[in-house]
């Protein structure tokens, strides 16, 4: 392994998945409304790993923000987050890079707030329902999960940290991921309640 090269030696197999977080262009190319420093450095990492994920037989799936228009959700309607993923719209499409392999989970399509891959939540109501994500990975047996994409402190901690609510063993190669930092020091909780959790996160996380 070259000290350029991901970390996937061993790590993939059947009953263990790759998760792909929002590798959008909104989050990962510098003109996005909600770029988050660094975002278009993950894909050729998230690639090796879909490399390896599908040669070692594990399932990979890709999340997908996917707003409309109009959620509070945004900080035009009353929420935190500049206008991003908006549907249909050039900012919510995957990555041009990004090899694509496996199914597409779009979250936020209703208006709610879409942070894990796992469950969107009601801004409003507050009521949570779960996204196809545990079923399609209950289809396939999978107990573990390796979890890369952006933003490390949002969507991928989330995920992180709804997966081992869940039950699922947890992986977050940090190699995989950038932080939006929002507030500083974001990542680097991030990172320690994704430990506190018992996601094992491995290598260093770019801050
Ligand atoms: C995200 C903020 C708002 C993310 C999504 O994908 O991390 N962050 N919506
Ligand atoms: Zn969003």
């Amino acid at each position: 392994m070259t000290a350029q090269s991901a970390g996937t030696a061993g790590l993939y197999g059947p009953g263990t998945a790759l998760v792909v977080v929002d590798v959008q262009v909104d989050f990962a190319d510098p003109s996005g409304s909600l770029y988050v420093p660094g975002g278009g450095d993950v894909v050729p990492v998230v690639n090796e790993h879909v490399a390896a994920a599908r040669a070692a037989g594990s399932p990979v799936v890709y999340t997908q923000d996917w707003h409309p228009p109009h959620t509070p959700h945004f900080a035009t309607d009353g929420g935190v987050w500049p206008v991003h993923c908006v549907r249909d719209t050039p900012g919510a499409e995957l990555h041009p890079d990004l090899d694509v392999a496996g199914p597409v989970v779009r979250k936020g399509t209703g208006g709610e707030d879409g942070y894990s891959a796992f469950s969107v939540r009601d801004p409003v109501s507050g009521e949570t329902s779960a996204t196809r994500l545990g079923s399609i990975l209950a289809e396939q047996d999978v107990r573990r999960i390796v979890v890369v994409g952006l933003a490390g402190d949002v969507c991928v901690k989330e995920t992180v940290l709804d997966g081992r609510r869940l039950g699922y063993d947890v992986v977050v190669p940090l190699e995989g991921t950038r932080f939006v930092e929002v507030s500083p020091g974001d990542g680097e909780r991030a990172v320690q309640e994704m430990r506190a959790a018992g996601a094992d996160v491995r290598g260093a996380a770019a801050l």
